[in-house]
């Protein structure tokens, strides 16, 4: 099985590459920020407690987003593989999802971590939000915000791959095919 975590900061582009990325692979896409977007239209107990935290740029609880991620994986038992877009975000997401494929006798095969400065992030959010009419990026504050949660509690993250030789930084800065082709390369030498 090919695992994939993209990994990178609100805005690097995970969502735009994750989108080739199952094309190329024939993968199961799993982007918890998709996932609790679809709770909050559905207006469900999860979302309405899901967007008060996400439309001020804040984390969501582990416990929940690790629920969506295992009942994911249960839905899907015969896939090539999985991008986990999004996902892990803390270290205790991290732990977790190792202890569910270790389940499925396997593991993450490699990150992928998109690297953006942030002023670059703040520009391409503010112009999503004009485009989508997304709540949390409408507002810089929010925005720093995210940045902020991801610099605290998402970049540990990096070392726990690269201690596990998992680890490939890319420059998320260029045209999205520039990126995907960098991506590509990648994971066909694995
Ligand atoms: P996410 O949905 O994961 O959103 P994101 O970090 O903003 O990244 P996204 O993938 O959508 O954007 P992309 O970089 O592709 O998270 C939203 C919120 O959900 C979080 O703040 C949190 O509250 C909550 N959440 C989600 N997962 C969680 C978890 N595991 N634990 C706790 N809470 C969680 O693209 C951004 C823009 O850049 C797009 O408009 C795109 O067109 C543009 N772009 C992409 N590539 C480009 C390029 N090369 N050049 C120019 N523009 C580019």
């Amino acid at each position: 099985m090919l695992n994939i975590v993209l990994f990178g900061p609100p805005g690097a582009g995970k969502g735009t590459q994750a989108d080739f990325l199952i094309k190329n692979y024939n993968l199961i896409h799993l982007s918890t920020g998709d996932i609790l977007r679809s709770e909050i239209k559905e207006g469900t107990t999860l979302g309405l407690e899901a967007k008060k935290l996400m439309n001020n740029g804040l984390l969501v609880p582990d416990d929940v987003v690790i629920g969506m991620i295992k009942s994911q994986l249960e839905k899907n038992p015969t896939s090539n593989g999985f991008i986990f877009d999004g996902f892990p975000r803390t270290q205790k997401q991290a732990k977790e999802l190792d202890k569910l494929l270790n389940k499925k006798s396997t593991s993450i095969s490699v990150m992928l971590s998109l690297k953006v400065d942030d002023q670059e992030l703040i520009k391409r959010l503010l112009k999503r939000g004009i485009d989508s009419g997304r709540a949390d990026d409408q507002n810089e504050n929010i925005i720093t915000n995210r940045i902020n949660e991801y610099n605290i509690k998402t970049t540990p993250l990096k070392d726990y791959y690269r201690l596990q030789n998992k680890l490939h930084e890319i420059n998320g800065i260029g045209s999205v095919s520039e990126i995907a082709n960098k991506l590509n390369q990648i994971i066909d030498n694995l």
